[in-house]
């Protein structure tokens, strides 16, 4: 069992087995890897350790994303004993070794978006990013058409909403027409290791698609998801609330309202404050003024290559 920080245990990780439960069985989801051609390379990191490449599986555009997982606690004792180690050299007090862990310690994270839009190949190249801000006027008169536009799908939200896929991976589920949400772990985090633990609730409600259109009449909703989203938290993972991150994007990556819960210690994309707006700063925000989130101006961070910039720059704002 891993120990956490505190020196708990997580007890409620999920095994290999669990994780890996629904996987087997489905040779055509194989084949979306290993049919895989290369392309090109939209984006590496050496320090995340991941490579996001654009290509192609049998006639479709795919991108397909790479990452080494964290060093798990659990499974450290085994990697020691088990690994083939190889001297790469020696100095001093000092060497340095390859090892080369069993195959089950070795495993790849990979995510595969296929068929992928032009949309999704963009999101990954690098670009240059602007910083706008965003009056309230300017959402209601550039944002919001330009929104309202485009075709971002949110049908793998409702197919998790409507318990179509993912349904087995649901932490938390209030079905509250009005208040209600489910709560489960991005596809970001793998689960194994508490270190970068991010979950993600969804409100059942399809009317809200971001933190602008909150106001007064969401609280409820609001004060039960920071709630039952850290009960829930606490139980399955024994994480406690104060080690918990929890905020909203702005802009965010789908409008289909949903809060992010990850591990204060963690590094998340997108919790930087540009972009992140802590859920207990938007329940005052909302307690103070209901309309605060329809009037405030709001700072953004948008891609050179993001079509709301180009609003942006002809409305000469930036
Ligand atoms: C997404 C933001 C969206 C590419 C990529 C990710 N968590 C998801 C589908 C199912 C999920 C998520 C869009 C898409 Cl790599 C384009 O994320 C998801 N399921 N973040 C979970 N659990």
């Amino acid at each position: 069992m891993a120990e956490n920080e505190n020196g708990g245990s997580a007890k409620r990780l999920k095994t290999d087995a669990e994780n890996d439960r629904g996987d087997t069985g489905e040779p055509s989801c194989d084949s979306l890897v290993s049919d895989f051609e290369v392309s090109r390379i939209l984006r590496d990191c050496a320090r995340e350790k991941n490579i996001f490449i654009h290509g192609k599986v049998k006639d479709q555009d795919a991108v397909v994303i790479l990452e080494k997982t964290p060093i798990r606690q659990d499974t450290l004792s085994e990697l020691l004993k088990s690994s083939q180690v190889k001297l790469e050299m020696k100095n001093d007090v000092y060497s340095t070794y390859q090892l080369r862990a069993p195959a089950h310690l070795n495993e790849i994270k990979t995510t595969v978006v296929c068929p992928a839009t032009e949309k999704h190949v963009k999101k990954y190249l690098h670009q240059e990013v602007f910083l706008v801000e965003e009056s309230g006027e300017d959402y209601r008169k550039l944002t919001l058409p330009y929104i309202s536009g485009q075709s971002f799908s949110v049908q793998w939200v409702h197919n998790i909403l409507e318990k179509k896929a993912e349904a087995d991976r649901i932490v938390f589920e209030d079905p509250d027409p009005d208040t209600g949400f489910v709560l489960l772990p991005d596809f970001k985090w793998d689960q194994k290791q508490l270190q970068d633990l991010y979950l993600i609730a969804i409100v059942h409600r399809r009317d809200v698609k971001s933190l602008r259109d909150l106001t007064s009449e969401h609280l409820p909703l609001l004060k039960n998801i920071r709630s039952k989203g850290q009960d829930a938290i606490q139980r399955q993972y024994s994480v406690s609330p104060s080690k918990l991150r929890v905020y909203l994007h702005y802009q965010p990556s789908y409008y289909h309202l949903h809060i992010h819960f990850t591990s204060v210690e963690y590094d998340a994309p997108g919790c930087r404050v540009e972009r992140a707006h802590l859920l207990s700063d938007v329940i005052q925000n909302l307690q103070a003024d209901s309309s605060y989130y329809q009037n405030r101006s709001l700072a953004f961070p948008l891609r050179a290559d993001d079509g709301l910039l180009l609003k942006f720059k002809e409305a000469g704002k930036v």
